[in-house]
């Protein structure tokens, strides 16, 4: 049997003592943060007096941070330590305006280091394995944060980031590669290359895959298990929080766990701020406790999930949030309908006729909103049948009505038509003029 816990003591601590230690580290993650310019102005204009803060619940006294409060404090507004103290950067991928950097000092790096050493336990991995990292090296974390932690934790870690897919099986093939960290929709287009080429999935030594970075659904998940015959584990996070390791699967594959002793989390009604009880969906916030670069106060991630309330059968004492259904800002309104598009997903990847890409196109044509979803069919059910494939399409697009409400229009495609992904996934493409 291999190692169960990478630090039992924290990981099962009893709830009581957690928290305790959440509301000594909390205290302190508030005294450096008012170091920072930026929380410094926070506690003076909201008049906060943050020695008053004396149990986890206090905290709902604090105003929130978005993310554009970020990008106001450009580059060092919520540094909280001297410059010779950081020794590394990061930066979001932000498609729209300024980008979000983020600073670690070398403690931070370090215990970053040890928490995704935690994650990748908690899935079984030993230093055995060989681990495979498929996401992007860079100002990105996706690559440098799973890779010192493989490294601590002791794999074999072969450094291949993303892209340039032929090389990527080939290592996979002459290195034994059991473990790989991939996003979600280059696993499905990955493994597609590797059919091309004659290689059945099924004979790679491949064991386990940590695909995170972008939304997927329960369904993906599954696909990605039976396509390649292995186990698939969610993995979450954000740069703002470190990266990944901030919430992760265990075995049990219910839920993320997210580590508490490094993060205090919340669950607003994203309309109101409202904090809400365990069990209910809303916007996930989080308080880096843990950071001594930059501390970061009730951050708004922009991610909707729930707490899940009950505890976990592996022992771990740190609650689970539910798979991320979609961020409030990646659902479209269309003919006055919300959607979110995970809510396509799930329908499009339980139909088994579909294949591994996908793409959304919202167009308006004669003032009315179009709802286009083009497919990819799975080639090994493509057999040409005229009959068949208009009842196919009929059958997806009365799935998605049935989910959505809204009439869509279904395009079937052969395999290898849309733009394959190598990162994070472009899955809605809105024509429509503002
Ligand atoms: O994507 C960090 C990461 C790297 C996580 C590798 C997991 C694996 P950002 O580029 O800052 O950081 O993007 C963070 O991506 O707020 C979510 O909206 C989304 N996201 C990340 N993981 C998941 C997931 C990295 N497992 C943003 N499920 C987050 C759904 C995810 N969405």
């Amino acid at each position: 049997m291999g190692i169960m816990f990478w630090n039992e003591e924290i990981e099962t601590l009893d709830r009581k003592s957690l928290e305790k230690l959440q509301l000594e580290k909390l205290q302190a993650s508030l005294t450096a943060a008012s170091q920072t310019p930026f929380y410094r102005k926070v506690f003076e204009d909201t008049g906060v007096d943050i020695d008053s803060i004396r149990s986890i619940e206090h905290l709902q006294d604090l105003p929130l941070t978005t993310k554009n409060d970020l990008r106001l404090s450009y580059p060092d507004g919520m540094v909280a330590v001297d410059r010779k103290e950081i020794v590394r950067m990061h930066a979001s991928s932000g498609t729209t305006g300024k980008s979000t950097v983020i600073f670690y000092s070398r403690r931070d790096i370090e215990d970053w280091a040890d928490l995704v050493a935690r994650c990748m336990v908690a899935t079984g991995t030993t230093p055995d394995d060989v681990f495979q990292n498929m996401m992007g090296y860079g100002l990105f974390t996706g690559g440098l944060g799973l890779h010192y932690g493989a490294e601590r934790l002791g794999c074999l870690v072969i450094p291949s980031s993303t892209g340039n897919t032929m090389k990527q099986i080939q290592l996979m093939q002459d290195f034994g590669t059991t473990v790989v960290h991939i996003t979600p929709s280059y696993s499905l287009h990955l493994v597609e290359v590797i059919r091309e080429n004659d290689i059945d999935p099924h004979d790679l030594s491949l064991k386990k895959a940590y695909i995170g970075a972008e939304p997927h659904s329960e369904a993906t998940r599954k696909k990605i298990e039976d396509q390649y015959g292995i186990d698939a584990y969610n993995s979450y996070g954000l740069s703002e929080m470190n990266g990944p390791g901030v919430s992760f699967e265990c075995t049990e594959k219910q839920g993320m766990h997210i580590w508490e002793d490094f993060y205090i989390v919340e669950v607003i009604d994203p309309h109101t701020g409202e904090v809400l009880p365990d069990g209910d969906e809303g916007e996930l916030v989080l308080t880096h406790i843990n950071r001594e670069a930059m501390p970061i106060i009730r951050y708004r991630t922009r991610d909707l999930t729930r707490i899940i309330p009950d505890s976990c059968p592996c022992g771990r004492t740190h609650r689970r949030i539910e798979r991320i259904k979609g961020r409030t800002d990646d659902m479209f309104i269309i003919s006055g309908v919300n959607v979110f598009p995970s809510q396509i997903e799930s329908v499009l990847m339980n139909v088994p006729e579909v294949g591994n890409n996908y793409q959304i196109v919202l167009d308006r044509e004669e003032n009315l909103d179009r709802l286009h979803i083009k497919v990819e069919l799975y080639s090994k059910m493509f057999h040409g049948d005229l009959k068949e494939l208009n009842r196919l399409k009929e059958t997806i697009a009365e799935k998605i009505r049935s989910t959505v409400i809204v009439n869509p229009r279904v395009e079937l495609l052969e395999p290898g038509s849309l733009p394959p992904s190598t990162g994070k996934a472009v899955r809605v493409i809105d024509n429509r003029e503002l």
